[in-house]
């Protein structure tokens, strides 16, 4: 079993608990899930080095959940789990991905209306019994019909968030086959866009039968669509469909930039190689019958007169033609972040303590990360009021005199009110170290309302950054009808720095958006947003989002050393608090 799979019964585990009204296991359970994704090794290796011992080190396992998980390791199946699925056997990872339905209402609407699954749903909201339910009502069920549209209309796809990790296990896996010399992800989890089709893998083997007999015979294949000597393609159990393909070595290049697409991309270069008259293919660069390039993408791009164009960029929207004049951006890598922005701690919803936190950003290597717990707005993560700031800062200035190798920054996660003010007093705000401000209710606004009251938001001389500016959740919570060009220029006018929120169920600004900031010459961040030590881990997403947006390095303002990132802060680019 992946980590994905186990993480996901972990998840489901704490859903069935809390229909039962049990109390903290369920948080517990879903704080596992949290861990168990984060995870940069398969369970299964953790397993076989440190036996339960190592299970049971991770963080939030205990002795008794350690031998859960290692049950799903050694023989894939659960009793403990098997019965609470007996007891209550609805769907539900499919039911609690619809926006607002909770465990309480799954359970609720199991007992009452038999539903099991979101087909059964749709039909109950749609005969309109689900109204008549004790606290219900009309307008949950409307809102319960408007998240399975929201749902179809994402047409099963993953998140990159679902898709990479599983690409990238299917990778390892087939580099250790014997006779296999490489092995690619390709497709658009290679280009990183935020929501992935299928996963589609390239390799070189000796023996491709070998190779194709491997992979219908992983446990985590659920459904063969076909099996042929050149091309695979299977389901596996999350419901992701993998096509792999054995291609020469002499046109691994080809067949990779083939692959890779996007198909737009590969159309743009067949017509421009038509143009110097050769033919390009999943085989090659022909000449005539002649292959003048095709071993690598590299030797692709070069005979066709382009530099080589990163994966991220690969859309046809742009891109050839920069290429082709030597203009296309010295893009920000994957390894220039040296600080995060926006982590939440023990204070608030966050798994861990301040100093938990600032320890693993700086093992990570980072020079200094904000402390931005909620604030009061959002009553449910316990967030903090004046008072409660005044003392995490006295808190965080006693740690920070204590040497701890990096710059742990006081920050906040201020509420943005329905009207656009803020629910902390410009006093507290201006202590802060850095201020973000976010939108977490009243979703629904009218565009205008809704634009006015981030702009509002953004005036005000204390707000650094506006965090997770439309507040989407890819493939559950629409974005806000947000008129993004305006905040752009209100950006540009007040100072402010838009943030790519890493967390791959957001990415929010998306690569679009990203584009046009840059364009503008709006400042970014890139944060991870992380609640616990393992989600440090989610950085390279938002870097992938910056990238496909086309940002350089010194468009993402937390690429640089501490002085000069606070010395692009508001205050301090407009003379205002000097003392940071
Ligand atoms: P996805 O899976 O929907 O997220 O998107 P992709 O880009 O991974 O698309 P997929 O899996 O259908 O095909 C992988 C790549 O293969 C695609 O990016 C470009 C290439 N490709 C597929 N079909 C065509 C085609 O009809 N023409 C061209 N030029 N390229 C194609
Ligand atoms: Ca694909
Ligand atoms: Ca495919
Ligand atoms: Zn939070």
């Amino acid at each position: 079993m992946t980590n994905a799979e186990i993480a996901r019964i972990m998840r489901e585990i704490s859903v069935f608990l809390d229909m039962e009204g049990v109390p903290f296991r369920p948080r517990a359970y879903e704080k596992i899930a949290h861990a168990i994704e984060a995870l940069d090794e398969p369970l299964a290796s953790v397993y076989h080095r440190g036996g339960l011992k190592a299970i049971a080190e991770i963080p939030g396992v205990g002795k008794s959940t350690a031998e859960k998980i290692v049950a799903l390791i050694e023989t894939g199946r659960l009793p403990y789990y098997d019965d609470l699925r007996r007891k209550t056997p609805v769907d539900v990872t499919a039911l609690t991905a619809i926006e607002g339905l909770g465990p309480k209402m799954i359970k609720a609407l199991y007992d009452q209306l038999g539903v099991k699954t979101v087909g059964d749903l749709e039909a109950a909201a749609k005969a309109g019994r689900v109204r008549h339910l004790p606290h219900f009502g009309e307008k949950s069920e409307q809102k319960i019909l408007k998240g399975i549209a929201f749902l179809k209309q994402s047409g099963g796809r993953l998140t990159l968030g679902e898709a990479l990790p599983v690409a990238l296990e299917i990778e390892a896996r087939l580099k250790k086959i014997a006779g296999v010399k490489r092995v690619a992800v390709a497709g658009s989890i290679r280009r990183r866009k935020e929501t992935i089709g299928d996963g589609d893998l390239l390799v070189v083997a000796t023996s491709p039968e070998r190779v194709m007999d491997f992979l219908v015979a992983m446990p985590d294949v659920v459904d063969v669509h076909g099996k042929g000597p050149t091309k695979t393609s299977v389901k596996l159990n999350t419901g992701m469909d993998v096509d792999v393909r054995v291609v020469p070595e002499e046109s691994f290049g080809a067949a990779l930039l083939y692959f890779t697409g996007s198909k737009a991309h590969n159309i743009a270069l067949r017509k421009l190689a038509q143009t110097k008259d050769y033919k390009l293919s999943e085989y090659g660069l022909f000449h005539g019958e002649r292959a003048i390039a095709g071993r690598t993408e590299e030797e692709v791009y070069a005979v066709l007169g382009l530099s080589y164009i990163p994966p991220e960029l690969r859309e046809d929207a742009g891109e050839v033609e920069a290429a082709l004049a030597g203009t296309l951006p010295d893009l920000i890598g994957y390894d220039d972040l040296r600080g995060d922005l926006q982590t939440q701690t023990s204070w608030t919803d966050g798994s861990h303590t301040i100093e938990e936190m600032a320890a693993e950003a700086k093992r990570l290597g980072l020079e200094y990360i904000a402390i931005t717990d909620h604030t009061k707005g959002l009553a449910m993560t316990h967030g903090s009021d004046e008072k409660k700031l005044r003392k995490q800062m006295a808190a965080i200035d006693a740690l920070n005199a204590k040497n701890p190798g990096i710059r742990i920054l006081k920050g906040a996660e201020v509420n943005i009110n329905k009207d656009g003010t803020l629910d902390i007093d410009d006093e507290t705000l201006a202590l802060l170290d850095v201020v973000g401000v976010a939108i977490h209710s009243h979703f629904n606004l009218p565009r205008e309302e809704m634009t006015r009251r981030v702009i509002r938001a953004m005036e005000n001389p204390h707000a650094d950054i506006l965090f997770h500016p439309t507040a989407r959740l890819i493939n559950k919570r629409e974005a806000c009808d947000l008129d993004i060009d305006e905040v752009i220029k209100t950006a540009k006018r007040t100072g402010t720095i838009l943030e790519i929120d890493a967390y791959p169920d957001r990415l929010d600004l998306k690569d679009e958006h990203v584009r046009k900031a840059v364009e503008a010459g709006v400042k970014l961040v890139i944060d991870s947003d992380a609640h616990h030590t393992g989600h440090f881990q989610v950085l390279h997403y938002g870097i992938a989002a910056a990238r496909r947006g086309w940002a350089k390095k010194s468009d993402v303002i937390n690429t640089r050393p501490l002085k000069e990132f606070l010395g692009a802060l508001k205050d301090a680019t407009r003379g205002g608090r000097t003392s940071k």
